[in-house]
């Protein structure tokens, strides 16, 4: 009988206490056939197991580690406010200083609001564009996933790609009534519906590259066109730039693309790896915020200091020169990797990437919108995360996911996640002529 390793026998601890044994459905790796490993430490682009074992991450927390692992600027930074207490409920510098940093870097910023994930950013950003339009209808689109507040749980990418479930019991219909969800990528429709309910509509949610039904990239017209029927029909365009934030440029998409949103919701990024989320936006709609408006939000642990001190050293230090440069140059290494590690053991794969995150999908088809990402081979992806991981390569436990590429990870890295990846396409292969 094989002994137990030690990352096993604390799942099954944990799942006698935690639903799934995990505090996020994603990562119980049910989907790809496998249980978790769970994590003793990390440093760089590397994580260890509770057995030891060594992966490169392609994880990377789910985006917020663009500097890789525990970087010392950032470690340092949260010791030292550690130090000084850890939550004042009460006013701090580090609030305004991460507030100044970020209303700098995004372009559509006057005024930015503290939260604590990406899920509470869209929620409150919902409810503002909602408050400040006197409208309640919402269009959102297929496959974009932005947190688990009711109103956005409709079609949603991420874990509920993952899981097969298009909604979720416990949200009554009449709370999703005024949700409208349309394919990504398809202008035509989105000015069907506003020419139908534009009047009616307080905003445009998107994901302005989409991240949660794997990477999924705005046609050219796409957002400039999301931007004009708002403006025709005074809703308001919001952002979800929780993934892209500081990840596609120092501005985000919206500063790689050149279209301003009037919200922009953020996360991940924004918090160094500490949990933090925030909306933001034109001053006019960010003054209807209480106490200066009426549309009320509030959070005990908001702008707490750890987590500020920690997304300020992030940010500062994405400001140093060719970050972004090195960023594109590693996400091409590793984009070209993974073609010809597809094109020699010869199986389809569509690769959607752009800077420093993306996603291979076991399609022959473009991956242009949900309908499209959904009929890529997910057996297929399960059997490929399997053989990466035995050879050491952790990317996402589900093909409705992104890879993201950190500074951590050196040119060797990504050669050798090339050569992780050929291996395991010959097993791919090897099992599809079987079938
Ligand atoms: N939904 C996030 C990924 N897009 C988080 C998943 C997790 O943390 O398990």
């Amino acid at each position: 009988m094989t002994q137990k390793t030690v990352s096993q026998a604390l799942f099954e601890r944990a799942q006698a206490v935690i639903p799934g044994g995990v505090n996020s459905p994603v990562r119980s790796c049910r989907s790809v056939g496998a249980s978790p490993f769970f994590v003793k430490r990390a440093a760089g682009c590397r994580l260890e197991d509770e057995d030891g074992r060594i992966y490169l991450d392609y994880v990377g927390s789910w985006g917020p580690l663009i500097l890789g692992h525990a970087h010392p600027r950032v470690v340092q930074a949260v010791r030292r406010a550690a130090t000084q207490g850890t939550s004042y409920g009460v006013p701090c510098r580090l609030e305004v200083e991460l507030a100044e940093k970020v209303v700098s870097m995004v372009p559509s910023m006057d005024m930015v609001r503290m939260v604590n994930s990406g899920t509470e950013a869209t929620m409150s950003a919902i409810r503002l564009a909602r408050g400040y339009t006197g409208r309640s209808k919402i269009i959102k689109f297929d496959g974009c996933y932005h947190g688990h507040s009711d109103c956005l749980l409709v079609k949603g990418g991420s874990g509920l790609a993952t899981l097969g479930i298009p909604g979720s019991p416990g949200v009554p219909p009449e709370v999703v009534a005024h949700t409208l969800s349309l394919p990504y990528n398809d202008l035509a429709s989105v000015e069907a519906a506003m020419k139908a309910h534009g009047e009616k509509v307080a905003c445009i949610i998107v994901e302005p590259v989409a991240g949660n039904m794997g990477t999924v990239i705005p046609k050219p017209e796409f957002l400039p066109g999301l931007r004009r029927l708002c403006d025709t029909y005074g809703s308001l365009l919001i952002f979800d730039e929780v993934i892209t934030g500081f990840r596609l440029a120092p501005g985000g998409a919206q500063e790689r693309f050149g279209v301003r949103p009037d919200l922009t919701c953020l996360g991940k990024i924004i918090g160094g790896g500490l949990p933090v989320g925030a909306y933001g936006g034109r001053r006019d709609i960010m003054e209807k915020v209480a106490p200066l408006g009426d549309v009320y939000q509030a959070g005990t642990l908001s702008g707490n200091p750890l987590a500020m001190t920690a997304g300020l050293a992030m940010l500062e230090e994405l400001g140093a020169p060719g970050i972004y440069e090195s960023l594109r140059t590693k996400g091409e290494r590793l984009e070209a990797g993974l073609r010809e590690a597809a094109r020699i053991a010869d199986v389809p794969v569509t690769i959607n990437r752009i800077e420093s995150m993306g996603t291979a999908f076991f399609t022959d088809k473009e991956v242009l919108d949900f309908a499209s990402a959904l009929q890529a081979d997910t057996a297929t992806y399960a059997i490929f995360y399997r053989e990466m991981l035995t050879r050491g390569v952790y990317i996402a436990p589900s093909q409705f996911e992104s890879f993201f590429v950190s500074t951590a990870h050196e040119k060797e890295d990504l050669d050798r996640t090339a050569e992780a990846a050929l291996e395991s396409l010959r097993v791919v292969k090897m099992t599809q002529r079987r079938r």
